[in-house]
C-alpha cells in the first residue's frame, strides 16, 4: 500500500535515510517549503510597519497566521497568541516577565523531573533571583505520575507549576490537567510545554485548563525560528514586556515609553513573517492529514518498534511497556554499549537517531541512566524503516564484540 504522506516530504524522497529523530526536529512537506519561499517571492515587506500595499499584505498574512494558530489551539482571541522563536523563548518570556514580577521569597515553583532543560533552567533563574524555591514531582520508573503523588507534592505555596504534555525522552504524558487544577487552588498559574504534543495531537488550551502554553513550529512540520506562546489575556495584559525595541511601543519619550497592546507588546523587533507563513501552511497540512490518522500511523509504527526492541536481548526501553504510553518516542539502552556507539552503528545502517541526555539530564539521573539512544517517529515513517532500525539494533552487541 502506498504511504499517504511520505511523497510530500522532499528530503525523504531524495535520500534513503530512515529518519527517526523527529522529536529533535521534523522534516517539512513541500507545501510548507513553498509557503516560505512564496512569502519572499510575493509578499515580502516588514510586517506591521509600512502603509503601502505590499507591507499591508505582509501584515495581513502575518495576522492571518496568528488567527490560524488561535483556531489550532482553540484559544479565545488572537491577541493571546505571541509569536516567538521556539518553545525555549516562549518559556523564557513567561519566566522573565510573569515569573520575576509575581514570585517572591517563600513561594514555590513546581515542575516535573521529566522536563526538558528549556522548562527547568528558566525556573532555576527565577528561583535564584526571587528567592522562590524550585521543587520537583518525581515519576515512577515507567515515567508515570500517580495522581496521589502529584497531589502530595502540592503545598499551598506553589504559585507556578509547569510540565510537558509529552516527555521528549519517555513519550509519557505529564500530569498537566491535574497540576493546573491544583495550582489554581493556590491562585497560581500553570504553564504547559506542548513542544512534543502539538505535532501529534489536538491541543486545546481551554480543555487543558492551563494559563500558558508553549510550542515550536519546527517539530510540527513548520520552519525553524517560529514558535508560539499562548497565554490568558488577563495575565498577558498584566505582564511587563520581555524584550524591548521596535514595534512593541505605543509612544517613546527620552526616558520612558508606553507599550503596544497585545500581542505586539511581546513581539519586539522585526518578526518572522516567512516563518509564520510556513507555520500556517503546516497547520493546514496537519488539519488535512487529521490527528486521528496521524495517531493511527504513529501507534502502529510504535507498536512494531517497541515490541521489536523488547524482543532483543540486552536492550532496555526506558519508560512504559505499552506503545500507547510512548507517543512515538522510544529511548533505550543497549547493555555494555555507549549510546554514542549505538547511534554511530545505526548511522552506518542508514538510521538517524539521537544519542545523549536529550536535554533532560535530571530525568536521566533520576532513572539511573547517564544517557540513552532515542528513536522518535512521525507521520511520514514506514514499517520498512522500523525494520531497518530493529535489524541494526539487534546487530550492535555483535559488532561491538560483545556476542
Ligand atoms: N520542550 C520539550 C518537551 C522539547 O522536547 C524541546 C526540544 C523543547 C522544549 C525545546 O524546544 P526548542 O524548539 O526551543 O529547542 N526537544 C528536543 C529534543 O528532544 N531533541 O532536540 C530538541
Amino acid at each position: 500500500m502506498s504511504h499517504p504522506f511520505r511523497a510530500d516530504f522532499p528530503l525523504l524522497v531524495h535520500t534513503d535515510i530512515a529518519f527517526l529523530d523527529s522529536a529533535a526536529t521534523s522534516q517539512r512537506p513541500e507545501c510548507v517549503i513553498q509557503a516560505e519561499k512564496e512569502y519572499y517571492e510575493r509578499y515580502n515587506a516588514n510586517p506591521l510597519r509600512g502603509f503601502y500595499d505590499l507591507a499591508q499584505e505582509a501584515t495581513a498574512r502575518y495576522e492571518g497566521a496568528r488567527e490560524k494558530v488561535r483556531a489550532f489551539l482553540n484559544a479565545d482571541s488572537a491577541e493571546e497568541i505571541i509569536f516567538t522563536r521556539n518553545t525555549t523563548e516562549s518559556i523564557n518570556l513567561v519566566a522573565w516577565s510573569w515569573g520575576l514580577s509575581n514570585l517572591k521569597k517563600g513561594d514555590e515553583i513546581l515542575i516535573t523531573i521529566s522536563e526538558h532543560h528549556s522548562n527547568i533552567l528558566p525556573w532555576q533563574m527565577v528561583a535564584q533571583r526571587t528567592g522562590a524555591v524550585l521543587r520537583y514531582i518525581f515519576c515512577r520508573e515507567d515515567g508515570s505520575y500517580p495522581k496521589e503523588e502529584v497531589e502530595a507534592a502540592f503545598t499551598g505555596k506553589v504559585k507556578l507549576a509547569a510540565a510537558a504534555l509529552v516527555s521528549n525522552v519517555l513519550g509519557q504524558e505529564g500530569p498537566v490537567r491535574q497540576m493546573a487544577k491544583l495550582v489554581h487552588l493556590n491562585g497560581g498559574v500553570m504553564l504547559a510545554d506542548a513542544a512534543q504534543a502539538a505535532p501529534h495531537m489536538a491541543v486545546d488550551v481551554k480543555a487543558l485548563g492551563v494559563d500558558f502554553l508553549a510550542f515550536s513550529g519546527h517539530k510540527m512540520l513548520a520552519p525553524m525560528g517560529i514558535g508560539v506562546l499562548w497565554g490568558r489575556k488577563d495575565l498577558l495584559d498584566s505582564m511587563p514586556p520581555f524584550l524591548r525595541g521596535g514595534e512593541m511601543i505605543d509612544s517613546v519619550r527620552q526616558q520612558d515609553a508606553t507599550f503596544a497592546e497585545l500581542p505586539h507588546k511581546f513581539e519586539a523587533g522585526t518578526v518572522n513573517g516567512a516563518g509564520a507563513e510556513g507555520l500556517a501552511a503546516a497547520i493546514d497540512y496537519l488539519s488535512r492529514a487529521g490527528f486521528d490518522r496521524i495517531g493511527d500511523i504513529e501507534l502502529s509504527l510504535t507498536r512494531r518498534a517497541l515490541s521489536g526492541l523488547q524482543a532483543i536481548p540486552h536492550v532496555r526501553v526506558l519508560g512504559g511497556t505499552t506503545a500507547e504510553e510512548h507517543h512515538g518516542i522510544l529511548a533505550f539502552l543497549v547493555d555494555g554499549v555507549h549510546p554514542h556507539d549505538v547511534s554511530a552503528i545505526l548511522n552506518e545502517d542508514g538510521v538517524a537517531v539521537r544519542a545523549g541526555h536529550h536535554c533532560a539530564q535530571p530525568l536521566h539521573t533520576h532513572l539511573g541512566a547517564r544517557s540513552s539512544t532515542r528513536a522518535s517517529l512521525y507521520l511520514y515513517n514506514t514499517e520498512e524503516e522500523i525494520d531497518r532500525f530493529l535489524e541494526s539494533v539487534s546487530s550492535i552487541r555483535r559488532k561491538m564484540g560483545l556476542g
